[in-house]
């Protein structure tokens, strides 16, 4: 498998849920100011979407979208999918919230907002980590289990810690003990951020 990624983006989820599953995976940086490859590909070639995360399978067929490429790891590894009746559903309906409300909240500080809609983001970003830290009871999101849900929230922690959004001293904790995992040092690691 291979993952394109630009370093601490979205992909990161998918690069510390493939160590977490143990699966091997090459992995190739994308600039996405120029859309070129390190290897200096053309990425919109590769990928017509132009964004992060592209998961090109070993067969040749490819993933993209956080929620689909983060299910498609959980599905082959389960322990990194909520067990129980609901397991699934709650796996999809956590994977939207953080990619379609969380995720997409971000957007104003990374496509030049004035100051006023940058606070404005930083409201929405702190309401909605409120709505998942009122969820969360126990060491990760659905229980004692680090999940591939745990992961994209982690990079979510990451940027806002970055732009200074307010974050309660649960959730700050929940980001430390997830920093300290031995995957997610090394996935910082290995694009440049520890
Ligand atoms: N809908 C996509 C959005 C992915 C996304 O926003 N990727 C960002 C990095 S976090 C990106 O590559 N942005 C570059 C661009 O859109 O040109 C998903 O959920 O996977």
């Amino acid at each position: 498998m291979k993952l394109y990624y630009a370093p601490g983006a979205c992909s990161l989820a998918g690069r510390i849920s493939l160590h977490e599953a143990g699966f091997p995976a090459d992995f190739e940086k994308v600039d996405l100011k120029t859309k070129f490859t390190e290897q200096g590909y053309d990425f919109t070639a590769i990928n017509p979407k132009g964004y992060v995360p592209l998961l090109v399978l070993d067969d040749g067929d490819s993933v993209t979208e956080n929620i689909a490429v983060l299910e498609f790891i959980a599905d082959r590894e389960p322990k990194l999918a909520p067990g129980g009746p609901l397991g699934r559903t709650r796996l999809l309906e956590m994977l939207s919230y953080l990619s379609t409300e969380l995720h997409i909240a971000f957007k104003p500080y990374y496509h030049g907002a004035s100051d006023a809609e940058k606070i404005e983001a930083g409201e929405a970003v702190a309401k909605r980590l409120d709505v998942i830290a009122e969820r969360m009871h126990e060491l990760y999101l659905f229980g004692p289990r680090f999940t591939v849900a745990d992961a994209y929230l982690f990079v979510m922690l990451r940027w806002a810690k970055a732009f200074g959004v307010r974050m309660s001293p649960e959730m700050l904790a929940y980001f430390e003990r997830v920093a300290e995992r031995e995957t997610v040092r090394k996935a910082l690691a290995e694009e440049g951020l520890a």
